[in-house]
C-alpha cells in the first residue's frame, strides 16, 4: 500500500560566522536567502536554528537567539505560507518565534531544558518535536552506552510523550525524533537505530528523522567529510520513508524531494502492478 511521502524539513542556520555587526547583517541576509531557496526547492517545513548543538559549541543567550530568529520568521511569514519550526531548547525563544508565526517547536532536549518547557509547549499550542539525546550536548559523545539502543530510545520517547500529554500538550501536536548522532556511537548505535525506525514509528506519533550529513554517514563511507555525504543522506531519508517517518530534516532539499518523489512513484507503479 502506498502512503504519503515524508514531508521535507529544510535546515536554515541563523548562526553568524562573524561576530562583527557587519557579519551579523550579512548572516541575517544569507539566512533569509537560504530559506527562500529551500522553499523554491520544495521544502514543506523550514527549521530555523540560532544555537548550534555540536559538542563544544558556544552557548547563545536567549535574547541573541530571539534577535536572530524572530526577524527571520517575520520576513518569511510576510512572503510565504511554508510551515516554520524553531530549533531551540529555550522556552522564551519558542514563545517569541511562535508569536511571530512559527508553527512548531523543535526541542533537542524533549522539553527537559527548563522547568517551564512542558507548560510553555502546552500553552503555545504549537507542534512540538521531542528528540532523544543521551547526556547533554557538551559531553554527549563521551562514551555513550546502551544495552538495547532502539528499546531505550523508544522507551524514552514514549515517556516524554506521556509527560507532554500530562502537561496538556494535545496528542496531535506531538512529534518524536530518535536523535541520530545525539549521544550515540557512530556505528554501534546510529545504524541499529536507523534499522529500527519502524519501532519508533509504531509508538503512534509522527516521527521526524534528522540524519542529513551526520557523522555515521562519513563513518560508513570511508571518512567522507560533511559536504560529501549527499548520497548517504539520501539513502538515510529513503530508509526513513520505508519505515514510515512523517518528515526528514535535511540540508539538501532539492535532491531529497526528488529522491522521495521517485521512490513514491515506483511504489505506486508497484501497487498498480499488483492490483
Ligand atoms: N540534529 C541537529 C540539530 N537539530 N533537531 C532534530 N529534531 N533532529 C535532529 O536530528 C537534529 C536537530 C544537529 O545537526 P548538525 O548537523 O549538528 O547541525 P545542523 O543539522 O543544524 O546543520
Amino acid at each position: 500500500m502506498t502512503r504519503a511521502r515524508p514531508k521535507v524539513m529544510g535546515i536554515v542556520n541563523a548562526t553568524p560566522d562573524s561576530f562583527s555587526d557587519g557579519g551579523r547583517f550579512l548572516a541575517a541576509d544569507a539566512a533569509l536567502a537560504h530559506a527562500r531557496r529551500l522553499i523554491a526547492e520544495g521544502a514543506d517545513i523550514l527549521d530555523l536554528g540560532a544555537e548550534s548543538t555540536r559538542p563544544g559549541a558556544e552557548p547563545v543567550p536567549a535574547e541573541v537567539e530571539i534577535g536572530r530568529i524572530v526577524p527571520l520568521v517575520t520576513a518569511l511569514r510576510a512572503e510565504s505560507d511554508v510551515a516554520i519550526s524553531v530549533d531551540t531548547m529555550k522556552p522564551e525563544v519558542a514563545r517569541a518565534a511562535v508569536a511571530a508565526g512559527a508553527a512548531m517547536w523543535n526541542d533537542v532536549t524533549a522539553l527537559r531544558h527548563a522547568p517551564d518547557s512542558l507548560e510553555t509547549a502546552a500553552v503555545l499550542g504549537c507542534g512540538v518535536v521531542l528528540m532523544h539525546m543521551q547526556g547533554e550536548p557538551r559531553t554527549m559523545q563521551h562514551r555513550p552506552r546502551y544495552d538495547d539502543v532502539v528499546g531505550e530510545v523508544a522507551a524514552f520517547l514514549a515517556a516524554r510523550a506521556e509527560a507532554a500529554l500530562a502537561a496538556g500538550v494535545a496528542r496531535e501536536r506531538i512529534w518524536l525524533d530518535p536523535g541520530i548522532g545525539f549521544g550515540k556511537d557512530m556505528i554501534r548505535h546510529n545504524l541499529p537505530l536507523m534499522a529500527g525506525l519502524d519501532r519508533i514509528v509504531a509508538l503512534g506519533f509522527p516521527v521526524l528523522l534528522g540524519a542529513s550529513r551526520k557523522s555515521f554517514i562519513g563513518a560508513v563511507s570511508g571518512g567522507a567529510p560533511a559536504d560529501r555525504r549527499l548520497g548517504g543522506s539520501i539513502a538515510a531519508a529513503l530508509a526513513g520513508a520505508a519505515a514510515g517517518v512523517a518528515a526528514v530534516r535535511v540540508h539538501d532539499v532539492f535532491e531529497t524531494v526528488q529522491a522521495l518523489d521517485v521512490a513514491a512513484a515506483i511504489d505506486q507503479a508497484r501497487d498498480a502492478q499488483s492490483a
